[in-house]
């Protein structure tokens, strides 16, 4: 079956993180060993593309807990479109955005360690 990519990288080249997501598929996202020293790299790929309805999976391959949380550091939780608790090692998180926008997120045990996901 062909697979069509409705998006794409555009600066591929300057944002090797930067991935497209496929119709049909999950996409997963890690988190990296060590996430809480990687900052913008903690999460990989850092910056995902997908379109509407596209499911992604984040997996801690950590040996810390971790969260994947939408919104900056120390926004309400009450304006957070996603929050996946807490990760124990080896834990997954899934979700399937239904709205297009940039949702950045981080780690609200870690906030330094952050990611963005581009829905459209
Ligand atoms: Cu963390």
């Amino acid at each position: 079956m062909e697979q069509t990519y409705y998006l794409y990288c555009y600066y591929p080249n300057y944002n090797p993180q930067c991935v497209s997501g496929l119709v049909g598929q999950t996409i997963p996202i890690s988190i990296v060993p060590d996430a809480a020293t990687k900052l913008n790299q903690a999460f990989q790929p850092g910056l995902l593309y997908v379109n509407i309805g596209t499911r992604i999976m984040w997996t801690n391959y950590d040996t810390q807990i971790h969260t994947v949380t939408s919104g900056s550091a120390g926004s309400l939780s009450s304006e957070r479109i996603f929050d996946s608790g807490m990760l124990s090692p080896g834990a997954t998180f899934s979700l399937t955005l239904g709205q297009p926008g940039i949702f950045s997120y981080h780690c609200t045990l870690h906030p330094q360690m952050i990611g963005t996901v581009v829905v459209s």
